[in-house]
């Protein structure tokens, strides 16, 4: 029989207390965490027993007690036009983004669509223009698929010479995952008839802003999806009602909300969106454009800056990792500073361009660390360290940024943002 696991020692990964991401399967090593209490205690009708609940409600709300889990704005909510708000992915756990949750990036605020006087239009290099309502849609066979969206501005904060103290969401917020269901763009496309001079596809949304973007065409025939649901109900205003595009693993800013038209052509438009804004600014002052791939990431969410640790002991690790490429191959925690590294448990399914939550059990010992985590993504890449990734840009660049997050424990538990 197996050891109380008080008495046994667990099999170590890597320096620091890391252990080794099969002890996490057998169990038994986080079971101390509970105090012991008196029977009688436990055993006291606790007050929400001893009256009725309160009734049904017709759209369920979290709990009271939870009502400080919101979105965190740079800029104060209800200011109009532009701005982002970001998923406090510190606060929450597994994978899915709760629709309320979902960061937003808006270039002009939220158009309230009436959906009976919204329509699609596809049009350009097509052998018949089309027009698509939402009902028309929904006669498609519809298909539905766990999707990260990622902002090409997250985490941009990190090109900052000094690290800046705040909690995961405010730092790396700009990405959520939610199930997605919708038509296949191809679907769409092949009904249109497209031209064999066709290479792009100009995709304009209805929002005041007209966001524009052009996609190669390749990627519309791939796994370009017109979303009409996001986890299971309608397509949120914030994130496109009546319809969005959805472009898994290229930079957010494609993925147009509300989209009104795609006009297929033999070039891109060089649109406002994909010029002066997110296009990358190199080291000899040229700009990139057109880099829409997401790259390897990963963000350890507990510990993170603000929760601090409560003493010695075990502790689990857990985070998330995504690719643009496609499945999170491995994701490695170093707990020194990336001398040693440990592989963390990827909790299944790994899907392809959708967050994957990994963990690692930890014996913290109460001395002074820095906590790392790296991804490696199907295609082979790996994220780089923060003064790798500087290099590959103009100073002060923000777009696309990887770098792995390290984040410094101090003897008194104390947890803040680092550069490696
Ligand atoms: N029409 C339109 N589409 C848009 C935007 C916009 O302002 N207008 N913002 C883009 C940007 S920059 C991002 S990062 C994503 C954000 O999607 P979300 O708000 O659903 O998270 O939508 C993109 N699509
Ligand atoms: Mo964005």
């Amino acid at each position: 029989m197996d050891k109380h696991p008080d008495e046994r020692l667990p099999e170590f990964a890597a320096a620091n207390g890391l252990i080794h991401r099969r002890e996490l399967l057998v169990g038994g090593l986080l079971a101390s965490v509970a105090p012991a209490i008196a029977a009688q205690e436990g055993l006291s009708p606790p007050p929400w027993t001893l009256a009725p609940g309160r009734p049904m409600s017709g759209y369920g709300m979290p709990s009271e007690w939870r009502k400080t889990v919101q979105r965190g704005f740079t800029l104060p909510p209800g200011r109009p036009g532009t701005g982002a708000s970001r998923t406090p992915l510190h606060l929450l756990e597994g994978t899915i983004t709760p629709n309320g949750l979902h960061f937003e990036r808006h270039h002009n605020g939220v158009p309230d669509i009436d959906p009976a006087r919204h329509q699609l239009l596809i049009h350009g290099l097509v052998d018949r223009p089309l027009t698509f309502t939402l009902d028309d849609l929904l006669r498609y066979p519809l298909q539905s698929h766990i999707r990260f969206i990622e902002c090409a501005g997250n985490s941009g904060g990190a090109a900052a010479p000094n690290p800046t103290q705040a909690d995961a969401g405010t730092l790396h917020g700009l990405v959520s995952c939610a199930q997605w269901t919708g038509v296949p763009l191809a679907v769409l496309l092949q009904e249109a008839g497209v031209r064999s001079t066709a290479r792009w596809v100009i995709a304009e949304g209805a929002d005041s802003a007209l966001l524009s973007r052009s996609i190669p065409l390749a990627k519309c025939l791939d796994d370009a999806m017109i979303a009409l649901y996001q986890n299971g109900e309608a397509v949120r205003p914030e994130q496109g009602f009546p319809m969005r595009l959805l472009l898994p693993g290229f930079q957010g800013n494609t993925n147009i909300k509300w989209l009104r038209r795609l006009r297929v052509t033999d070039a891109p438009a060089h649109t406002k969106d994909e010029t002066s804004k997110y296009s990358e600014l190199m080291p000899d002052g040229r700009a990139r454009q057109f880099m829409l791939e997401m790259g390897p990431k990963s963000v350890i969410l507990k510990p993170s800056f603000g929760m601090n640790m409560q003493g010695r002991g075990f502790y689990e690790i857990s985070g998330i990792a995504w690719s643009g490429a496609g499945r999170v191959r491995g994701v490695e925690i170093s707990a020194d500073g990336g001398r040693t590294w440990a592989q963390a448990l990827l909790e299944g399914p790994v899907l392809p361009k959708a967050l994957t939550r990994f963990r690692l059990a930890w014996r913290w010992d109460g001395s002074p660390v820095r906590l790392l985590s790296r991804a490696t993504d199907e295609a082979g890449s790996m994220q780089p360290p923060r003064s790798e990734w500087v290099k590959q840009y103009a100073p002060g660049q923000g777009y696309h940024y990887n770098a792995m997050q390290a984040w410094d424990i101090d003897t008194a538990g104390k947890v803040t943002n680092a550069y490696t």
